[in-house]
């Protein structure tokens, strides 16, 4: 098995030290109270539309918009002051030489279903989100259950990891994520001999979450890994992405990412983390289980029981490419499901 290529692992010279960390966030957080102006001279961004055919996950969207989109404003881009930066990113593409997506798509076609059900109306709706304070709730078989508020998740050392996500839905992107291993803090909590599985629960908070007053959707999201698979290094919590904190959009103020398994996996917003002995019940497997599995690692071999998933739209990009099993990870990661049929553990 050989290495990755680390070209996506920022140098250590360029890692944002805590206290940076710290005036960047509340300078950013403080920017983004006063957005009025930013979401009024805001465009939509061009070539991110999905086409009227796309084959969205299987959830009755109530269409109360009446048709026009919503102004997606970007993140507090530019009007931050000049405390210093977090690194820019390293790279201009990924390990395999795709190019990164732009910060702008990223940021305006989302996913983020306590919101609303609508790609581009995520960013509008979730731009006064509280993102701090904020904490997370470590515990369930540790010995060491833990809650880290924001200042001990930016103690972490960040690294760049720029990573392909390939949504169920067949769309994907190439993001410069900043953040730390999972597997750093699950060391710190130590698990008990018994924790098989991690469980993650997004907040809860139906007056900052409008979609969770609607009752059709089971709230809150949660998600859940093999131990094995939460310990891997290319499991990571981010932070940030292209060198700032993680928008309310992109699941501010942290979030799971889990390159080599579908977009549904990475979940935003987390308030807990729990050890547990069973493989948890998680949101999309116990919404529509025939169409989503526990394990979701890309597979273009394996359609969806409604779409094909043998190729994908990379965002800002026309035609599609082919879709890679696990995403283009599979040197890494196939060792964890050896001896699994990949076919039957979707
Ligand atoms: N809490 C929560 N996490 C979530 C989702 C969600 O609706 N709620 N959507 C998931 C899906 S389907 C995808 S593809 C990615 C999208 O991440 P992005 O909007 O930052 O691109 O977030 C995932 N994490
Ligand atoms: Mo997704």
């Amino acid at each position: 098995m050989h290495e990755i290529d680390r070209s996506e692992i920022t140098p250590e010279h360029l890692y944002l030290s805590r206290r940076q960390f710290m005036k960047r966030f509340a300078a950013a957080a403080a920017a983004a109270v006063g957005t009025g102006v930013l979401a009024a001279c805001a465009t939509p961004p061009t070539g991110t539309s999905e086409p009227a055919t796309s084959t969205d996950m299987p959830v009755a969207a109530p269409t109360a918009s009446g048709g026009a989109a919503p102004d997606t404003p970007t993140p507090s881009v530019g009007t931050e002051p000049t405390a210093p930066a977090w690194p820019t990113v390293s790279a201009e593409t990924d390990e395999l030489g795709d190019p990164l997506t732009a910060d702008q798509a990223i940021n305006s076609y989302n996913n983020f279903y306590e919101f609303t059900f609508s790609k581009e109306g995520v960013a509008q709706l979730a731009k006064d989100f509280q993102t701090h304070p904020w904490s997370i709730e470590v515990g369930g078989l540790v010995t060491n259950p833990r809650t880290l508020d924001l200042a001990d998740l930016l103690a972490y050392s960040m690294q760049e990891r720029i990573y392909r996500m390939r949504c169920v839905e067949a769309w994907s992107m190439v993001i410069p994520w900043i953040g730390f291993p999972l597997a750093k803090l699950l060391a710190e909590v130590e698990p008990t001999e018994e924790a098989q599985y991690v469980r993650f629960e997004t907040l809860y908070d139906p007056e900052q979450m409008p979609n969770q007053r609607g009752g059709t959707f089971p709230f809150p999201y949660v998600e859940g890994l093999r131990l094995d698979e939460a310990m891997h290094d290319l499991t990571i919590l981010a932070m940030g992405l292209y060198g700032k904190p993680l928008t309310p959009q992109t699941g501010a103020p942290i979030r799971l990412v889990v390159p080599w398994k579908y977009g549904f996996k990475s979940i935003k917003s987390i308030v807990k983390i729990d050890l547990v002995k069973e493989m948890p019940e998680t949101t999309w497997s116990s919404v529509t289980p025939s169409e989503y599995g526990f394990y979701a690692n890309v597979n273009p071999n394996v359609p969806h029981p409604r779409w094909s998933q043998a190729t994908e739209r990379r965002i800002g990009e026309s035609g599609r490419r082919k879709t890679l099993l696990f995403n283009g990870y599979e040197d890494e990661v196939a060792s964890l499901y050896e001896g699994m049929d990949l076919k039957v553990w979707f």
